[in-house]
């Protein structure tokens, strides 16, 4: 496929996805949809890639939806912002959930609407100092979505949730990681260094197990105790068969650094 509105590389095992709409703020539209969805699919596909790094291009990360954007007004009901959600957002936020290589949100500027949701999304978020974190919404008359009521309130408890998201004010990224918002906050200048330092790190790391602590962190709120150590348990009968296992086991016991293939 040929992108208009992303680039997307591959290279040593890390995937690349840039939001290519530096004008408008890489902001959504229908076509940007299309093309994440192309290249989410290809990550899935390709079991080359062990790591996915997201960013923008310019001086935002992402502005969330394109608020002038025709293709976002089809639907039954005209406007049906619900089926928007449900038609782009929902399936883009559940794929990188269920993703089979860990994800790396690279955040170089302002991550505004459903662009700050992409970004928490994301297993890892690192930000440049300079970049803010914006939920946007109660400004247009809408709530936090893509995920934003889900992972706000988990991560910096309900009330800066509700303050980030009822008064909408600006969250500097150093800030967001002092919340536990998102991983780190880096020098602006050292940003592309240090998330590329971390893609190839996590590109040599057993990737289905770091899936599998996504997806079992991700499950514990729904459960109770008892429910989530059999939640582990039947993880880690699945791992336990895998060869990254054995070859974690054997580099312990032979002393050296362990070759992991991601299967
Ligand atoms: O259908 C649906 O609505 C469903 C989905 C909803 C999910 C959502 O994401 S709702 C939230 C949508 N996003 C916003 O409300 C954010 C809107 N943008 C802003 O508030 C500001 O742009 C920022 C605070 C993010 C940045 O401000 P600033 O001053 O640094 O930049 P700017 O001058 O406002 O923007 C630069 C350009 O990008 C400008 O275009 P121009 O005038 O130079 O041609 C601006 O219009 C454009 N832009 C920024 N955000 C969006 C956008 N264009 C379309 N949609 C945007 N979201």
């Amino acid at each position: 496929m040929t992108y208009q509105n992303i680039l997307f590389d591959t290279q040593n095992g890390v995937a690349r996805l840039t939001l290519n709409r530096p004008d408008k703020l890489n902001s959504f539209t229908g076509a940007m949809h299309a093309e994440l969805r192309a290249a989410l699919e290809v990550v899935q596909s390709d079991k080359t890639i062990r790591v996915l790094v997201i960013s923008g291009a310019g001086r935002a990360f992402c502005a969330g939806q394109d608020l002038a954007d025709p293709d976002m007004s089809v639907g039954p009901l005209q406007p049906d912002i619900g089926h928007v959600i449900e038609q782009h957002y929902k399936p883009l936020i559940l794929t990188l959930q269920a993703l089979r290589v860990p994800t790396v949100a690279m955040v170089n500027g302002i991550a505004a609407g459903a662009g700050a949701s992409l970004a928490l999304a994301c297993d890892l978020v690192i930000a440049a100092k300079s970049a803010y974190f914006l939920q946007a919404f109660s400004k247009i008359g809408l709530i936090p979505d893509t995920g934003g009521t889900w992972f706000l309130p988990q991560r910096v408890g309900m009330a800066r949730a509700l303050g980030l998201a009822m008064l909408a004010d600006k969250l500097p990224a150093e800030k967001a990681e002092q919340w536990g918002l998102i991983w780190q906050a880096v020098d602006d200048a050292q940003l592309s260094a240090s998330v590329d330092k971390l893609a190839a790190q996590l590109a040599q790391m057993p990737t289905r197990a770091l899936v599998a602590t996504r997806l079992a962190m991700h499950a514990a709120p729904n459960h109770t105790l008892e429910q989530q150590l059999s939640v582990e348990a039947g993880f880690m009968r699945e791992l336990g068969w895998r060869d990254d296992f054995k070859e974690g086991v054997a580099a312990f016991q032979q002393k050296r650094a362990p070759k992991f293939t991601g299967n």
